[in-house]
C-alpha cells in the first residue's frame, strides 16, 4: 500500500514488503544446508524480506529467535521446530500478537493446532515405511535372523520418533528382521561413525543399517570401512534424504536404498505466506513430494540433483 503506515509497521520502509521472520534448527547435516538455501533463495525470488535465525540445534535458540520476531513485528513468522514439544507458550504469544505461524519440514505435538495456520513437510512415517517395505522385500522367503542396527536422528525431533515408527511397524510383517541396537547420532556424519563403531564393537553379525539420513549413513561407512567391513555388501545400508553425497555413495554401491525426502521446501513456503498475508486459507497440511532411489536410479538420477 502507499504512504500513511504508522512508524511501527513492519518491513524495511516500504509497508507492502512482507516481511517473513524464520527459525531454522541449525547446520547438521547435508539437507538442512539445502534447507536453508532453497528457503533464502525463494524470499528473494518472491521479493519477501527474510529475518534468518539459526538456533545451532537449540530449542530455547529457536524460542528466542521467534520472541525476537515477535517484537519487530514481523509479518509472518515460520521455523523448523528442532524437537516436537514445547511450544505451546510461545506459539500462543504469536498468536496473540497477531502474526501468523507457519511449520515447515518438522511439525510440533501441540493440541491446539490453531497455533499455527500451516504445516509443510514430509510424511516421515510414510518414509520409515518404504525404508522397511524395501528390507522386507530384500529378505522374502528367505530364513535365518537379519540384525538390523538403527542410526536414529535428533531425540524428540519428529523425523527421528516417526521414521523409527515407519520402519518398526513395517518390518514387524517378517519376524526374522531384528533391530537389535538403536541408538541417536543426531542426524550428524560425526556422531554417526561414533555410534556406528560402538555398535560394531558390541554386535558380532550386523546384517544391515537403518540410518535416518544420508550424513549418519556416510559416517557409518567411515566406520565400517576401518572395520574392514564393505558397505552395501557384507552390511545392507538404507538411508533417507538423498542428499548429493548419498545418492554418490548409493551409485557407488556404498548405500543399497534411499528414501528421499525434499529440503526444497522455499516456493511452497513463500505461496503460503503470500496467501496468508492476502488473506487466504492455505491447506492445514501440505505434504512434499519425494520418491526412493535404488542403486540402478542413482547413476541417471545423480547429474539431476540439486543438493
Ligand atoms: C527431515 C529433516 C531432517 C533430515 C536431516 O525433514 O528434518 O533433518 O532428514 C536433517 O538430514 O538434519
Amino acid at each position: 500500500g502507499c504512504g500513511g503506515g504508522d512508524d511501527s509497521s513492519s518491513g524495511s520502509g516500504s509497508d507492502d514488503k512482507i516481511v517473513l521472520g524464520f527459525s531454522q534448527v541449525g547446520a547438521e547435516s547435508g539437507w538442512r544446508t539445502a534447507n536453508t538455501k532453497s528457503i533464502q533463495d525463494s524470499a528473494k525470488a518472491a521479493g519477501i524480506e527474510l529475518k534468518f535465525a539459526d538456533a545451532q540445534g537449540k530449542q530455547e535458540n529457536q524460542i528466542t529467535a521467534i520472541r525476537s520476531f515477535i517484537t519487530q513485528k514481523v509479518d509472518v513468522i515460520a521455523f523448523s521446530p528442532v524437537v516436537t514439544s514445547g511450544w505451546d507458550a510461545v506459539l500462543k504469544e504469536a498468536k496473540d500478537a497477531g502474526i501468523p505461524v507457519i511449520l515447515t519440514d518438522r511439525s510440533v505435538d501441540s493440541q491446539d493446532t490453531s497455533l499455527y495456520v500451516s504445516f509443510l513437510g514430509s510424511d516421515f512415517v510414510e518414509e520409515g515405511k518404504k525404508a522397511g517395505q524395501w528390507l522386507v522385500d530384500q529378505y522374502k522367503g528367505k530364513t535365518g535372523t537379519v540384525n538390523i542396527v538403527e542410526l536414529q536422528g535428533t531425540t524428540g525431533a519428529a523425523p527421528a520418533i516417526d521414521r523409527q515408527k515407519g520402519f518398526a511397524d513395517t518390518i514387524a510383517s517378517d519376524p526374522n528382521l531384528k533391530v537389535v541396537k538403536s541408538q541417536t547420532g543426531d542426524f550428524t556424519r560425526a556422531q554417526g561413525k561414533t555410534v556406528m563403531e560402538t555398535f560394531l564393537q558390541s554386535t558380532p553379525k550386523i546384517d544391515v543399517l537403518y540410518a535416518h539420513n544420508d550424513d549418519m549413513g556416510l559416517g557409518a561407512i567411515e566406520a565400517i570401512e576401518a572395520a574392514g567391513k564393505k558397505p552395501g555388501t557384507d552390511i545392507k545400508i538404507i538411508t533417507v534424504d538423498a542428499v548429493k553425497d548419498g545418492m554418490t555413495a548409493l551409485s557407488e554401491g556404498k548405500i543399497n536404498y534411499i528414501v528421499e525426502c525434499s529440503p526444497l521446501l522455499g516456493p511452497q513456503l513463500m505461496d503460503i505466506v503470500k496467501q496468508v498475508k492476502s488473506g487466504g486459507t492455505p491447506e492445514k497440511r501440505i505434504l512434499t513430494k519425494e520418491t526412493t532411489f535404488t542403486q540402478e536410479q542413482a547413476k541417471t538420477e545423480l547429474p539431476n540433483r540439486q543438493y
